[in-house]
């Protein structure tokens, strides 16, 4: 779905209230995207919510403008501009204010994304929603801010690896270049994205990585965080963040999975690949979508059932795979 960007200002323009929406378990690409659209509709004069769904996480403290989510619930009657989710579903407890409100637009790059909407810019091409909303801030003639660079700096860094996968671009390096030049600093953006981890997420990820499994060779690599391993290492759900990235340095690996047992009933699952697997692919069975080379699913299913269903198939599709 790729409404004109003229459609999709106009209705900007006809509209003076918005509530600027994050995904569940927000990441700097959505909360980034959110908070740097917002501060651009109050330079049009605005007035401006920015929700995320619960818990949302601590480690975005560092963006400007995070003091402000989730103060104002916002009218019911205002615009809802989602960021960076390619289904209604991945909106949580804010998932009713998408359908109630009397327009909603969304911004976004997934792969999965199923057009939900009413406008919107889908590009699946774009590394981050934070280069979509770049886009369209340049187009519209927008001042950045030193705050809106950091954040949209922010976004890019993270869902891009820290400009380390291979959706890093000479583009994406000169939208960089750029939101630096407009006030955004990598190296503090840099410390708090992958340099700043609580002791009780050291000791998650110890624990996590302690207990992963290697298959076929080390092409695939799996580990699951249990509610035991969180109250063994003190640390909250949120802290798994950087789990799957442990997992994805191994050398062999193809495929690499991360199980988290958000509930007796609950289970989260995060998905990388290599060379030729898609890992959306890979979960869309279990109902999850994402990106070609990082996908995820939510399950209504205890962890024990999601590990034996998803395993049987990832090893299927891995045995199938050449060696990297
Ligand atoms: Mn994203």
């Amino acid at each position: 779905m790729n409404d004109s960007l003229e459609v999709i200002r106009a209705a900007i323009q006809t509209h003076s209230e918005f509530v600027c929406v994050a995904h569940q378990d927000a990441d700097a690409d959505s909360l980034g995207s959110a908070l740097a659209f917002g501060e651009y509709l109050e330079q049009l004069g605005k007035r401006v919510s920015v929700l995320a769904p619960d818990p949302l996480p601590r480690s975005l403290a560092y963006l400007p403008g995070y003091s402000r989510v989730n103060q104002e619930p916002g009218s019911l009657d205002a615009v809802v501009a989602a960021f960076d989710a390619g289904s209604p579903s991945r909106f949580g407890n804010l998932r009713p204010r998408l359908s109630s409100a009397p327009l909603t637009i969304l911004f976004d790059h997934h792969a999965s994304n199923d057009g939900f909407g009413d406008l919107g810019v889908v590009d699946r091409q774009a590394a981050a929603t934070g280069i979509v909303v770049l886009g369209l801030l340049r187009r519209w003639g927008a001042e950045i801010t030193p705050a809106m660079a950091t954040n949209l700096y922010a976004a890019v860094f993270t869902d891009t690896g820290g400009f380390r996968h291979d959706n890093t671009t000479a583009a994406v390096l000169r939208a960089g270049a750029e939101l630096a030049d407009l006030g955004a600093d990598p190296a503090f953006v840099a410390l708090r994205s992958y340099k700043w981890r609580p002791a009780t997420t050291l000791r998650l990820q110890a624990l996590a990585a302690g207990a992963a499994r290697y298959e076929l060779e080390g092409r695939l690599i799996w580990t699951e965080v249990t509610q035991g391993m969180l109250a063994e290492a003190g640390a909250e759900m949120e802290e798994t963040e950087g789990i799957i990235d442990l997992l994805q340095s191994l050398d062999t690996m193809l495929c690499a999975v991360l199980f988290k047992q958000d509930g007796p009933q609950v289970t989260k699952v995060s998905v990388r690949t290599r060379g030729g697997l898609g890992a959306h692919q890979l979960v869309a069975a279990l109902g999850g979508g994402g990106h070609f080379r990082a996908a995820g699913a939510e399950v209504r299913a205890p962890l024990a059932e999601v590990e034996a269903t998803l395993l049987e198939s990832v090893r299927a599709a891995v045995a199938a795979e050449a060696a990297p």
